[in-house]
């Protein structure tokens, strides 16, 4: 479905022929087939470019590809560096692919494979540098950064990038594509809403759309784990030398839930296909396996360690009960470990504290920022210093109130890609989104997804779901982890369906995902536009052999 264009002059093809011949021969200085001097020449000739600010065009090797393509490096002010990534005009499909971020960003990041499928690609920092500024310190006082990373550098790289292209090839990209995973699907959403004219088609998978709430819970759900000196900690020191080396209770966990709920779905794969209504109740189904006394184990459980697990299903909600974000979903237990359980492996600085939670507080959610993190960021006792020029704010202070009484409404106004009211990109331009989502994540939380889409659906279709899904479909993916990887089926081209509903009418009604263990694919199904699911359609009574997991033994209902 990729089309080449037949530009290519002759002599370019001759020379190609004779590098071609050359690796054949000469295999110790094989690189990647090289561009002729007109190519590199037409490349560079990008500098010149007068409305744009471009600090280097060269011709640069894909190592996804055999071919050379034009690498274009600029910057907008005032942060904002951007880059492009142009295939050589024989080998652009005539596409502007604008690729999307992840956590905080701050580098450029590259998509070889796209610019292998002949894609033209484009992608900034985001307004700053996670070099000299790492997580969120760029935001410190600075709302220039803020808003970049908000909306305006993908916009503005995405100005940036039609520009290179339409002076590189002579002409406007025949369709303009973003693809994207957590902040990459923040991003998707956010241009929709706000740009509706930059892209005939959206993929947003993972959407950190919610942004200023996720943050909220992520670090309510820290402060859960951590309070009263880790008290209620999932994670047990064994020995009691102060380090906490077993998982065991995790696993335990996630066993008793995968019991309650696995073969609601038909089939016992470790997956649950609707975890929303699983009902296993920590109170009740873990009331065998509670320790006699207050001391725990790592095979039983305390009252504080239940409390916990309560509190992550459940979700934070403020002192009047209102909730701010969905709690983590049945089934997703041992996705806890690496991002919010501190243990022994973790140096007990579980990935939502060193990464997107531990400094959002300090520098991304408030209006004036509060302080600077402290010194140990994975020390939940410490008293913050609040004297001097820059007094400190820990983590541990946040209190989700904040959120429902206003005082991060300024920042949610700047990061968060909330509006449901999508009419402009998909009724008035005509633009398709694609939106899909791990029910594992516990990062971003499906159900917070799954609530965007109800709410573009009521708000841009009058809630005629029906016709909402001639222009956007949400696809749910059973074990899928945030954005890659846990039990379940976590693996499909995300863009090649959205390119083909935009560019052939083709609305996917399904998607075909894979899973593998070691390189080997040991688990297909099919991903389906919700509200349908996936139903086991296939021999019957072989729907627990894994041999008979493949998509065409599914169906969507
Ligand atoms: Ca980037
Ligand atoms: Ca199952
Ligand atoms: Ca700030």
């Amino acid at each position: 479905m990729l089309r080449s264009r037949a530009s290519a002059v002759p002599l370019v093809s001759l020379f190609a022929a004779i590098v071609s011949l050359a690796l054949l021969t000469a295999p110790a200085l094989a690189t990647a087939q090289s561009a002729s001097p007109a190519q590199q020449l037409a490349c560079q000739a990008l500098q010149g470019l007068r409305n744009l600010t471009i600090t280097s065009a060269t011709l640069r090797d894909n190592d996804q590809s055999d071919s050379q393509y034009c690498y274009v490096v600029g910057v907008i002010s005032p942060a904002i560096h951007f880059h492009a990534q142009l295939p050589l005009p024989g080998n652009w499909n005539g596409r502007f692919l604008q690729w999307g971020d992840g956590g905080k960003d701050g580098d450029l990041d590259f998509a070889d494979h796209r610019v292998a499928e002949g894609y033209a690609v484009a992608n900034s920092n985001m307004g700053h540098d996670s070099g000299t500024e790492p997580g969120s310190s760029f935001a410190f006082n600075n709302r220039q950064a803020e808003i970049d990373f908000g909306y305006r550098a993908v916009h503005l790289t995405v100005m940036a990038g039609k520009t290179l292209v339409g002076s590189y090839y002579q002409q406007a990209p025949e369709y303009s594509y973003f693809e994207g995973c957590s902040t990459g699907g923040r991003e998707g959403l956010m241009e929709a809403q706000r740009y509706p004219g930059d892209f005939d088609g959206i993929v947003a998978g993972a959407p950190a759309y919610a942004y200023q709430a996720l943050n909220a819970a992520g670090t309510w759900h820290l402060q859960r784990i951590f309070r009263d000196n880790l008290i209620g900690n999932l994670a047990v020191d064994t020995n009691g030398d102060g380090s906490y080396d077993s998982l065991n209770l995790l696993e335990v966990l996630n066993k008793q839930v995968l019991g309650s709920c696995d073969a609601n779905d038909g089939i016992v794969d470790g997956v649950i296909n609707d975890p929303a209504s699983c009902e296993f109740d920590p109170e009740q189904d873990l009331a065998d396996l509670m320790c006699p006394t207050s001391q725990g184990t790592d095979s039983c459980f305390t009252g504080p360690q239940i409390e916990t697990i309560s509190d992550f299903y459940t979700g934070p909600r403020d002192d009047n009960g209102v909730q701010i974000y969905p709690g983590k979903l049945r089934g997703s237990e041992m996705r806890w470990i690496g991002l919010y359980v501190p243990h022994e492996g973790n140096n007990h600085a579980p990935g939502m504290l060193t990464g997107p939670a531990g400094d959002h507080m300090n520098y991304l959610f408030y209006e004036e920022d509060p302080g600077v993190t402290i010194p140990d960021i994975s020390d939940s006792q410490y008293q913050a210093r609040k004297t001097g020029v820059m007094p400190e704010y820990s983590w541990m202070e946040f209190d989700v109130n904040d959120y429902t009484s206003g005082k991060g409404d300024l920042m949610m106004s700047i990061t968060d890609a909330t509006d449901p009211d999508l009419s402009r990109f998909l009724k008035d331009r005509g633009g398709k989104l694609i939106v899909y989502h791990g029910l594992v994540d516990t990062l971003i939380v499906a159900e917070s997804t799954r609530d965007y889409y109800n709410d573009m659906v009521d708000h841009t279709f009058n809630g005629n779901m029906g016709l909402a899904k001639n222009s956007a479909r949400l696809f749910m993916a059973p074990g899928m982890a945030h954005c890659a990887g846990g039990p379940g089926p976590d693996t499909w081209d995300k863009l090649a369906p959205l390119v083909d509903w935009v560019e052939n009418g083709k609305a996917p009604d399904s998607l075909t995902a894979t899973h593998s263990s070691n390189g080997v694919v040991d688990n297909e199904r099919l991903l389906c536009a919700v509200p349908q699911q996936a139903r086991y359609t296939g021999p019957a009574g072989g729907e627990n052999n894994p041999s008979n997991w493949t998509a065409s033994n599914f169906t969507c209902q």
